[in-house]
């Protein structure tokens, strides 16, 4: 009955969202029209219902980028920094474990942000409470009912209301869970739009190597520091690695995984991010990290002798910096349809203004 009327409730939701964006759409459509159309056709455009300009909507959209340039040089997207590209020195106790930590790390992406959420706020409440009612409920009937303190024990088999509280309520609780549960699920299964950045991982026996298919594809090959070569850098120990995989900050990037031999597994706990890595099989999934720093990982499959050094470094830097690091691998800004040679303009530029 619940989910019925919240399914209802949705529905009307989608339908009043879709008519405010046939509403906006028609004037769009209008402007579009030729200036010599006859007023009546106008008319008609105006009478047109929310399905004809929803229709419309999209055949336009996909018809503008073929008239507009391809590629704008000045677009903040191909802006790089000056200078050059020095490994950020992590921030301690963000994207790393802290000593004596038994919590969740720090979220910085929003999907971690939700499911941090969900489990303070919501599930350990609901797991203690239950706990709690159960454990009192033992205490209770092993006092109340023993031999001595109830001698005559009841014959009572059924009671209707009773039965029908214990099987609803544990229910409510369940659907109650779920709902959030499924929204939090689809929300980190959301493809990454179109135009995002890729970035390829692929676990190797006993490292990991990260390919750049939109940046000219560069390849980073990422391996262990040794620990007191992390530790002399201001890093974790077994958590540092010689190469980082660099992304830009705040940006969707369509992540894929693959395995060069057996079952490895990506997996930052800081971004709430995990995803294997399966040979013969390409996974993905959107990553967004809302914050510059870097962000400390591990192979989290069983993997082989050396599973446990095979460490990942997230390094998240502003677009202008991610950009620079690219060119400076041998790579190109962004792999978009004419990026390249845009981009190659404005990187000498920028250079010498600095
Ligand atoms: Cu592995």
């Amino acid at each position: 009955m619940t989910i019925g009327k919240t399914a209802r409730h949705a529905g009307r939701a989608i339908q009043a969202i879709g008519m405010s964006l046939a509403l906006l759409a028609a004037p769009a459509l209008h402007a579009a029209a030729p200036a010599a159309a006859p007023a009546s056709e106008a008319a008609d455009a105006a009478a047109a219902t929310a399905t004809d300009a929803a229709a419309a909507a999209p055949a336009m959209a996909t018809a503008a980028p073929a008239a507009a340039p391809a590629v704008d040089p000045n677009d903040p997207k191909f802006k790089v920094a000056p200078g050059k590209y020095v490994p950020m020195k992590p921030t301690e106790g963000k994207g790393m474990p802290v000593p004596g930590g038994i919590m969740f790390q720090d979220q910085y992406s929003d999907t971690g942000k939700q499911a941090l959420h969900m489990h303070q706020v919501f599930l350990l409440p609901v797991i203690i409470g239950i706990s709690l009612l159960v454990f009192f409920l033992l205490l209770f009937v092993v006092a109340r009912f023993n031999r001595r303190a109830n001698p005559v024990p009841s014959k009572t088999a059924h009671n209707t209301a009773l039965e029908v509280a214990w099987t609803g309520i544990p229910i409510l609780i369940l659907v109650g869970i779920a709902v959030p549960s499924v929204a939090l699920i689809n929300k980190q299964y959301t493809p990454a739009p179109e135009k995002a950045l890729t970035i390829k991982a692929t676990g190797n026996q006993w490292y990991w190597t990260y390919k750049y298919p939109d940046n000219g594809d560069i390849e980073v090959i990422s391996n262990m520091l040794p620990p007191e070569k992390a530790i002399a850098n201001g890093e974790p120990a077994q958590l540092a690695v010689d190469n980082r995989m660099v992304v830009p900050v705040g940006e969707p990037i369509r992540f894929q995984t693959t395995g060069a031999d057996v079952i490895h597994s990506f997996a930052v706990p800081s971004l709430w991010f995990k995803i294997d890595a399966v040979p013969g099989k390409l996974n993905e999934r959107q990553l967004i990290i809302n914050e510059p720093g870097v962000y400390y990982g591990q192979c989290s499959e069983l993997c082989g002798a050396r599973h446990g050094y095979m460490p990942i470094a997230v390094e998240a830097l502003p677009r202008d910096e991610f950009n620079r690091w690219v060119l400076e691998q041998g790579g190109k800004i962004d792999g978009m349809p004419g990026a390249p040679a845009a981009a190659a303009a404005p990187a000498p530029a920028a250079k010498p203004a600095a």
